[in-house]
């Protein structure tokens, strides 16, 4: 059965450092504009920060692109402002989580510098560097036909040393080889760095790409051209577990906290390796399978119908798989690579914004695992506006992509349009905008001193009604909602966070149902309708007993017909949208 720790009670709630508070007027958030903010973190009820990358970086991928991994970066403070907010985090009994970045590093990183420099270097074996291909007409080719997540190949030619390096990701973020010792003994010593400053765990960046298939053979054709996904040679490579439980030795010397970052994976056994109580690895993993739900398995960019029954599919799979195996899921449905839920699988028109929160809310915030939530997703924040043009997106994936379709289908309007349209849907910018704090201060509360510069993404233009003060002080918001679930969740320790979990009515494309059922019997019900009008559901029988009047939590009596917390003799029940 499932072993108990203190991380698997625990709620995570992520900052993204760039756009959570400017505590100097610079136009870019920074560690003590968090700090200035951690009794509002503390009220929602969370008991881990993970931050977004602080360490120095170029940012030519926001802080995912790391060039010293021991020092602050100067826009985010200094090494005395780190230590202070671990310090505020540690003093109200909050655990603090670092996002370890070494898959990749910057190419401004000294490794990469020396590697780059010349064939004989001592650091040359830190990268993967390959000798080019050559077409039957001799022309340079690259090694193989692996396309970067930000578009274009895989391989940067070097002129230096006339050869290509690998980056899965920008061209500014040369992979690590792994392969080499001295690269995993200098993440170990960096792992080891942070944990002895006080830091309590990892969230570790596409964790499950370390290890590449000896070769780096060319990628399945899935899709016409020469550029070609090649996932299946660096997702869960053959040597990932070996590195893993290098690293998990380290965190369980000092009882720390681990999540990896898994894209590229639907199957679950492949996960369990990483995640499983007894494998020594990790503690828990992000899989992909909800959010590349609404987008073609080709590309990001290539739309697929939403539907609610495949939804309800995927959270049946991991949740129980997972509690029958003795693995651990980490349980999302927003960060900073991810769009706002309220519009991208509900509704976020202002008669439905409140309520599809508190609906996506209950439906993540009871399934078992460990709960992800994202800066603004507690006061609903929803995505950029629809009539935003591209010259307001900032992201490197959306920019890059933008300039190869300008390129490869420039006079393919309907292509173009309907790819904009999926830049809004799912793009990352749309998690990106300032926190919009309150409606009357100098750029929405969100810096402080009278700014030089503006903040370095658009803040969007709903904050004049619509922000995390106004949410604190109206009881019935998205944010006092979370508060209670996530109280709930606390108390209920047994049924919601270890309890065995059955989706009902598998089909149903209106409903989402789930049963949670503790070791010694006791029941919640979690029923959601998603649909923007009355639902009737007929609610299977051998549950049916659990939706009695009398038993209304206290707490939740306020929400009457728009959302019912029951309980009978342990049962918890949720209505949204009746
Ligand atoms: O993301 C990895 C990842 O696979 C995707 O979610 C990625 O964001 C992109 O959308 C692919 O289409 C991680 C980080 O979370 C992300 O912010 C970084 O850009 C990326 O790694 C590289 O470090």
């Amino acid at each position: 059965s499932i072993k108990r720790s203190w991380w698997k009670e625990s709620t995570v709630y992520q900052i993204y450092p760039a756009s959570f508070k400017d505590s100097d007027g610079d136009g870019w958030g920074d560690i003590p504009g968090i700090i200035s903010k951690l009794d509002y973190v503390k009220s929602l009820g969370v008991d881990i920060v993970w931050l977004s990358p602080i360490l120095q970086s170029p940012q030519q991928d926001m802080g995912y692109d790391i060039s010293d991994y021991m020092d602050i970066d100067d826009l985010y403070g200094t090494m005395a402002d780190h230590d202070a907010l671990i310090k505020g985090l540690h003093d109200r009994g909050m655990k603090y989580v670092l996002d370890l970045v070494v898959n990749h590093s910057s190419d401004q990183h000294p490794w990469f510098q020396q590697s780059r420099s010349s064939k004989d270097n001592p650091y040359r074996d830190w990268y993967i560097w390959r000798p080019a291909k050559h077409d039957e007409s001799g022309n340079r080719v690259p090694p193989n036909n692996w396309e970067s997540a930000f578009s274009g190949s895989v391989w940067e030619w070097d002129e230096t040393t006339q050869e290509y390096y690998l980056h899965l990701f920008a061209t500014g973020q040369p992979d690590l080889n792994w392969e080499n010792p001295k690269v995993v003994e200098a993440v170990h010593k960096i792992i080891r760095f942070w944990l002895d400053r006080g830091v309590d765990g990892f969230r570790m960046d596409v964790i499950n790409f370390i290890s590449k298939e000896p070769g780096l053979p060319d990628g399945k054709i899935t899709k016409p051209g020469f550029l070609q996904s090649g996932v299946e040679h660096f997702a869960c490579g053959p040597r990932l577990h070996e590195y893993l439980q290098g690293i998990g030795k380290i965190i369980r010397e000092y009882d720390a906290f681990s999540v990896g970052e898994m894209p590229g994976v639907t199957d679950t056994k492949e996960i369990l390796k990483g995640v499983g109580q007894d494998r020594g690895e990790l503690a828990m993993a992000f899989n992909f399978d909800i959010v590349d739900i609404d987008h073609a398995p080709e590309g990001k960019w290539i739309p697929r119908q939403f539907t609610l029954s495949r939804l309800k599919e995927i959270v049946q799979k991991w949740q129980t798989f997972m509690l029958d195996n003795g693995g651990w899921n980490a349980i999302y449905m927003e960060n900073h690579d991810q769009s706002r839920t309220i519009s991208r699988y509900c509704s976020d028109a202002p008669e439905y914004r409140t309520l599809s929160a508190k609906l996506l809310a209950s439906h993540l915030a009871l399934q078992s695992g460990t709960l992800f939530v994202y800066q603004g997703q507690e006061w609903a924040q929803k995505n950029v506006p629809r009539d935003w043009d591209l010259s307001h997106y900032k992201d490197i994936e959306v920019i890059n992509h933008w300039k190869t379709i300008l390129h490869d289908h420039p006079d393919d309007k309907a292509l173009q349009e309907r790819t904009k349209k999926q830049y809004w849907l799912i793009g990352r910018d749309n998690a990106r905008t300032p926190i919009q704090w309150n409606a009357n201060d100098r750029y929405a509360g969100w810096t402080t001193s009278d700014p030089s510069k503006k903040p370095w993404m658009e803040i969007h233009p709903d904050y004049k009604t619509w922000h995390a003060e106004a949410a604190v002080a109206d009881p019935d918001s998205a944010f006092h909602y979370w508060r209670k679930l996530l109280a709930l969740r606390k108390k209920e320790v047994d049924t919601l966070v270890y309890g065995r979990f059955q989706m009902l009515d598998m089909q149903h494309e209106d409903v989402c149902a789930y049963v949670r059922t503790s070791d010694d019997g006791r029941r919640a019900l979690i029923i959601g309708n998603w649909k923007e009008e009355i639902v009737h559901w007929t609610v299977p029988k051998d549950v049916a007993s659990l939706l009695s009047e009398e038993n209304i939590l206290p707490d939740f009596k306020n929400y009457k017909e728009e959302t019912l917390f029951k309980t009978q003799g342990g049962v918890t029940t949720i209505t949204l949208r009746p």
